[in-house]
Order: C-alpha cells, then sequence, then structure tokens
C-alpha cells in the first residue's frame, strides 16, 4: 500500500495513513475512541462527535471489531493515549468488514482453549503475545542460521519424500509415489551425512521431519522442524561443542532481539544460558537418577531414560547437560562405537531439564562396521546402497546432531504444549488448517 505509515512510526506533527485492523471502539458520548493495530503496534483514532463530519464518525464507530481500515489524518501529542499520540481522522477507507461474531477473541479478553486457537491461528495470531511467539521462532532461527555460517556450515535442502527410513520402521508415513511405496522423511540423517564427504564438508538443515509417533503427548508432533548439522573431521566432542554453541546463540539472539516480545509474553529477565553444559555419562546418569529416590523403580543399565528419568535428573541438575557414552545396542546403526570400547557408542542426547532437546554422535564412516551395523538393526543393507556405497569412496570421519527446534523453542519460553511453538500443528488428531 503506497504511502502506508506502520502506527509505531506515527509521529506528533505527521499526517499519515495508517492501515490495520479494528482493535477496539471505545465511544464515551461526545467523544470516542477507535484502536487500530498493525504488525508495530496500535494507536489511538479519536472522533470529536459534534466537530467532525457526520459520516466519517459514522463510518468510524460503526465498523466491527477486527475489519481492516485505513486512516488518513494528523497525529498528534495526548499524554493520555496509551502511546503518547492519537490521531484525528479526515478520512476513513473500510477494506474489508469482519463479521460481527468472531469465534476467538483476538484482544484475549476471553480465554480460549487451546483447540480453538490452533483452529483459528489466523486470529490467535492478532494476540500480541501469540504472535511475540512466532517472531521468537523466527528469530531463534535467524540467530541459529548465522550462528552455522559464521563456523563455516553450508546451508543444504535434502529430499523429503524417500524411499526408506532411518529412525526406526514403525514411525514412518507411508505415501504412494507413482504407483510405488515412498515414504515421508523422519530425518536428513543419510542426505547429510553424504554431503560431509562431498567438497562441501560442513553442512546444515533446518527442514520439516515426519514421525507417525502414536504419542499424543505435549512434546510430539507428527510434523516437526529439525536442526540438523554434520561435519567431516569433527568427532562427538566438538559435535558437542557446536551443539552448546547453537543453542546459547539462540537464547542470545532472541535475548538481544526481542526485547519487545519478551515483554509482551512476560519475562522480566530473560536468561541466556552461560556456564558450560556439564557433560555426563550415561552410567553417571542412572546413577545420579537413582540417587535422587524420586523414581519407584530403580534403573538398571541398559534401561533407555524415561521420562520420569528425565524430568528428576533435570531437576538434580538444574540446567542443560549431555548424556553421552550410552550403550551402544540404544543407539541407532550410523552412530560409532568407542574404539576402546565397543559396548559403549558415541551417541549423546542434550537435555533441557523439561525434555530432550537434542540426539547426536560420531558417525561410522568405516565401510564395513557400517554394514555389520545395518545387520545387527535388522536392517536390510541393500536397501541403503545408495548411502553405503558413498562409505567406499572417500568418506571422511564425521559427527553432528539433529536439534527440534519446536522443543528448543518450548523450553526457552517456557511454552506448556510444543503445539504453541508450531504455526499449524500436525498431531493423532489435526491434519487441518
Ligand atoms: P532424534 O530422533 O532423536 O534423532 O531426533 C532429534 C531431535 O528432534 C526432535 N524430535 C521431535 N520433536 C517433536 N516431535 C517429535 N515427534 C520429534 N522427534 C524428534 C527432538 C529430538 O531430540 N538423526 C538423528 C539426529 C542425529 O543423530 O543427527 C535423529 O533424528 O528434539
Amino acid at each position: 500500500m503506497e504511502n502506508r505509515t506502520y502506527t509505531a512510526d506515527a509521529e506528533p506533527g505527521d499526517h499519515v495513513t495508517v492501515a490495520g485492523w479494528v482493535h477496539e471502539i471505545r465511544d464515551l458520548g461526545g467523544i470516542a475512541f477507535l484502536i487500530l493495530r498493525d504488525k508495530s503496534g496500535k494507536i489511538q483514532i479519536k472522533f470529536e462527535k459534534d466537530e467532525m463530519d457526520e459520516d466519517l464518525v459514522e463510518t468510524g464507530l460503526g465498523v466491527h471489531r477486527e475489519s481492516v481500515i485505513s486512516v488518513t489524518g494528523d497525529v498528534e501529542e495526548e499524554e493520555r493515549a496509551p502511546t503518547g499520540v492519537e490521531m484525528l481522522p479526515e478520512s476513513i477507507d473500510v477494506l474489508n468488514e469482519a463479521d460481527a461474531e468472531l469465534p476467538l477473541d483476538p484482544s484475549g479478553k476471553v480465554e480460549a482453549e487451546l483447540s480453538t486457537r490452533l483452529d483459528n491461528r489466523t486470529l490467535d495470531l492478532r494476540k500480541e503475545e501469540v504472535k511475540a511467539v512466532f517472531e521468537i521462532r523466527a528469530e531463534m532461527l535467524r540467530s541459529v542460521r548465522e550462528y552455522f555460517r559464521d563456523i563455516a556450515c553450508t546451508e543444504i535442502n535434502t529430499p523429503k519424500i524417500v524411499a526408506t527410513g532411518t529412525e526406526g520402521g514403525t514411525e514412518l508415513f507411508p505415501i504412494t509415489y507413482f504407483g510405488e511405496e515412498a515414504f515421508m522423511n523422519q530425518s536428513p540423517q543419510l542426505f547429510k551425512q553424504l554431503m560431509v564427504g562431498s567438497g562441501l564438508e560442513r553442512v546444515f538443515e533446518i527442514g520439516p521431519i515426519f514421525r507417525a509417533e502414536e504419542h499424543n503427548t505435549p512434546r510430539h508432533l507428527n510434523e516437526a522442524t529439525s536442526i540438523d548439522f554434520e561435519a567431516a573431521f569433527t568427532d562427538h566432542q566438538e559435535a558437542m561443542d557446536v551443539c552448546e554453541g547453537a543453542v546459547k546463540a539462540a537464547y542470545r539472539g532472541i535475548a538481544e532481539n526481542c526485547e519487545r516480545e519478551l515483554e509482551a509474553l512476560g519475562f522480566e529477565d530473560f536468561e541466556v544460558p552461560e556456564e558450560d553444559f556439564p557433560r555426563l555419562s550415561y552410567e553417571e546418569a542412572i546413577e545420579r537418577v537413582n540417587a535422587t529416590g524420586e523414581l519407584d523403580t530403580q534403573l538398571v543399565y541398559g534401561d533407555d531414560l524415561s521420562t520420569e528419568a528425565e524430568k528428576a535428573l533435570g531437576q538434580d541438575v538444574g540446567g542443560h547437560y549431555f548424556v553421552t557414552d550410552w550403550p551402544s545396542e540404544i543407539k541407532p546403526f550410523y552412530i560409532k562405537d568407542h574404539e576402546d570400547d565397543e559396548s559403549l557408542s558415541t551417541g549423546f542426547d542434550l537435555m533441557h531439564p523439561r525434555l530432550e532437546l537434542v540426539s547426536g554422535g560420531q558417525r561410522e564412516h568405516r565401510y564395513d562396521e557400517l554394514i555389520e551395523g545395518f545387520k545387527q538393526q535388522g536392517l536390510d543393507p541393500d536397501a541403503f546402497e545408495y548411502y553405503t556405497k558413498m562409505f567406499k569412496y572417500g568418506m571422511p570421519p564425521h559427527a553432528g546432531f539433529g536439534l527440534g527446534a519446536e522443543r528448543l523453542l518450548m523450553t526457552i519460553l517456557g511454552l506448556e504444549n510444543i503445539r504453541e511453538a508450531v504455526l499449524f500443528p500436525r498431531d493423532r488428531q489435526r491434519l487441518s488448517p
């Protein structure tokens, strides 16, 4: 729209055209106010009924809330106005009138269930605190991208329609691809590994992953966003350094660039984790969980960390921490075992006190050992020939990780439900919008 001014930029003395949504109309009798909202904020528009053109007053005050209008007029200083300025309208254009009844109240005065909010995301995101979540999400991804660029990684995009899965057969979404069975990709795992053997060496990808999990929990999605890193000539310790760096970069970016959004979400002070994330071995983690006395049944070596165990450990540690040196059989075929102890893997998880954020590790780059790993996991190596054969043509040692973007955002902002971190979540009940 030509000559449109954002409400936040309207200064006393200006003659401007603003455009946005009718947030509220307050009619006090002789005087009335229309609050107009746009991406940048709000502005008060004053109607002095006796002194203004009747049609103008009627148009401005007769319009339904949430209608889209543009207003042209002078901006004046007004201490009593919420933003310290107000506009005196000369002309008003109703660009699109909204229905009188709305399925959701964007002013937030009437609270709505999460499912109603998700059904009406457009209206939901007119709320300052909901919009803030997605402005922060954008900043989180921007700062993570910048971090990866700064450590010489190249951003890649890999296929989401694939012939085989990698993260366990039961969690695949099958699709039909020109009469052939295909799947939605669970992880860019194999593709990102193939790229460390290419001339790119160090890569990252931010993209969708698809998991046909039966879980219907506040921490699982069926379509999530994974922040993947993979680099040649890197071991699992260095991959953990990068992982910690990426998470801290996300916090820092938000702290530096999202002051207004954090305020809208009620943060009085926003803490950026500064200390090193401790690295606990799986064995230490098990001992520490058992020592908390929080579990009904003690964990034994070889158990995966249950949700209760993660919670107990999270409370005990009190901040982010890595769990390293997992028993080999718990970790997938592409993770390398320790050379001096094959019962232990180089796989690691990064935990937030609330939940797991990351899985990663050093990868098996030796052809024969890789084929053996497929067989041990009950997978047919022939089905992965496109991947395995590249390990015969000069595949460097490498490591990487996958970081769940929604889980990261959820933990940074303390969101209760992962669905609040996605515009249009996909879960067991939800396929639209
Ligand atoms: P993993 O399966 O552990 O590892 O996934 C990595 C991270 O992705 C996020 N995540 C999910 N988030 C929401 N809903 C889900 N259903 C979901 N599934 C996963 C989590 C998890 O920690 N290929 C490996 C990564 C690697 O080794 O590089 C992998 O996919 O935050």
